[in-house]
């Protein structure tokens, strides 16, 4: 019998929020994702979408939940890949349509090749579509039927955007969820401690890399995102991954890795001397980073304004510039009137996200995004992960010589309790004395 990640009165749970703001004359579809090629006839690994998973845990490509409403009751129909034993033979066993509707948590189960024709009769009855997204195989699907020059566009022209409806719930994380982040978060933590153990001066950062995926794949997990191993200047590069570079002797690694358990994603940056031992400009820009790091993490309170925490970085990270000399104004120039003053020059992204079954969680709440975020309130995961960086070929700016090469970044991850922040990553080390024990006394 198949495991699913939570009780069947779960995921009804969430259906039925979901529903209870739909109209009883609609649909609602979600679709999953595409499966992606890589080369010719090797895929890339496939991963279910997020709100498929959220709504019954379904990971099987090429399917459909779709929930309709029969006039007293909402009946929800998975449509999926039949079972097939020369497919099978090639590709794996499959649910198919008998185990769907048997162990997963929808009322009905069907074959995906008939759903053409119950899409015509929800047309014709002209109901409103909401869905989630049109990848390109449920297109095809609906496309390869059509007889006429009718175009998809045409024959699904009634949709409407259903994601925003569903993030408000993915926002808040339920107790089972906070249990899956609380075990991805503890994997990640672990990985990281044991690449700081396991650091020495001239070793490759890909070799950083194959020690943090090791331990993923031995605790049952992945990565869930292609982990930034960047050594000496390489640390400055925001999204960095091609992780190909001999780091030197004397040189920091940046080193942002997150795992996934069960779909929900750990997302933790540490940065440490390959050496064991920061040098005194490299301990100079971590403490500003670390003291900024952690003021966010304490404005991540109940009821405060989502900028809140991006503030309280960016008031320290600009101090710190300015105590340094590496900006000569006053601070006001530094921090600027709407947060857009000069630290942007070497802190150039956002102080943190959500975080879920998305490494960046839906929800929105990002300065600038059109979606302005809420208050954060208790289940919510954010994570906190200010930054400074000195990249040694940039000359748009000027950078002192000594930290020129220099990239720091913190970040843990954060549930919002009415106790205030909890740190969920807290079992991997950040302060200079404690990293510099564990490399050293390896
Ligand atoms: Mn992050």
């Amino acid at each position: 019998m198949p495991k699913l990640p939570f009780t069947k009165s779960e995921y009804e749970q969430r259906q039925e929020s979901l529903l209870n703001s739909i109209s009883k004359n609609d649909i609602v579809i979600i679709t999953t994702n595409d499966v992606m090629i890589r080369s010719n006839d090797v895929n890339y690994s496939f991963r279910a979408n997020s709100y498929m998973l959220y709504l019954c845990g379904w990971e099987e490509e090429n399917s459909i939940l779709l929930m309709e409403n029969n006039g007293s009751n909402w009946i929800k129909t998975l449509y999926v890949n039949p079972t097939n034993t020369e497919k099978e033979i090639w590709e794996g066993r499959r649910q198919g349509v008998e185990g769907a509707r048997k162990f997963w948590p929808v009322d009905n189960a069907k074959s995906i090749h008939s759903l053409f024709q119950d899409l015509v009769v929800v047309k014709s009855k002209n109901k409103k579509i909401h869905i989630n997204q049109k990848p390109k195989y449920f297109v095809d699907l609906i496309v390869e039927n059509l007889e006429s020059r009718d175009s998809f566009d045409n024959f699904l022209s009634n949709v409407n955007d259903v994601n925003i409806l569903i993030d408000k719930l993915r926002v808040i994380k339920s107790n089972a969820e906070i249990k899956h982040m609380r075990a991805s978060c503890a994997i990640a933590s672990s990985a990281i401690i044991q690449a700081m153990k396991k650091s020495y001066s001239g070793m490759g950062e890909w070799e950083l890399q194959a020690i943090i995926e090791q331990f993923y794949k031995m605790n049952k997990s992945q990565t869930s995102y292609i982990p930034i191993i960047g050594g000496g200047d390489n640390s400055t590069i925001l999204h960095y991954k091609k992780n190909n570079s001999v780091i030197e002797e004397g040189s920091l690694v940046l080193v942002d890795a997150g795992c996934e358990i069960n779909g929900y994603a750990s997302d933790i940056t540490r940065t440490w001397p390959i050496n064991g031992t920061f040098t005194k400009e490299q301990k100079e820009i971590y403490k500003i980073v670390l003291k900024a790091q952690k003021a966010a993490i304490e404005s991540c309170q109940v009821g405060f304004d989502w900028n809140k925490m991006h503030e309280s970085s960016v008031l320290h990270i600009s101090e710190g510039l300015l105590e340094l000399g590496i900006i000569d104004t006053d601070l006001g120039d530094i921090i600027g009137e709407n947060f857009d003053g000069r630290y942007r020059d070497f802190f150039m992204h956002g102080t943190g996200h959500l975080l879920g079954l998305d490494v960046h969680d839906v929800g929105g709440g990002r300065k600038g995004d059109d979606n302005p975020g809420p208050s954060l309130q208790p289940g919510m995961i954010v994570t906190v992960e200010p930054g400074l960086y000195f990249s040694k070929w940039r000359s748009d700016v000027s950078i002192p010589d000594k930290y020129a090469g220099i990239g720091i970044r913190i970040e843990d991850d954060i549930l919002i309790t009415e106790n205030g922040p909890e740190i969920i990553t807290k079992s991997c080390p950040k302060e200079i004395e404690d990293i510099e024990v564990l490399i050293r006394n390896k």
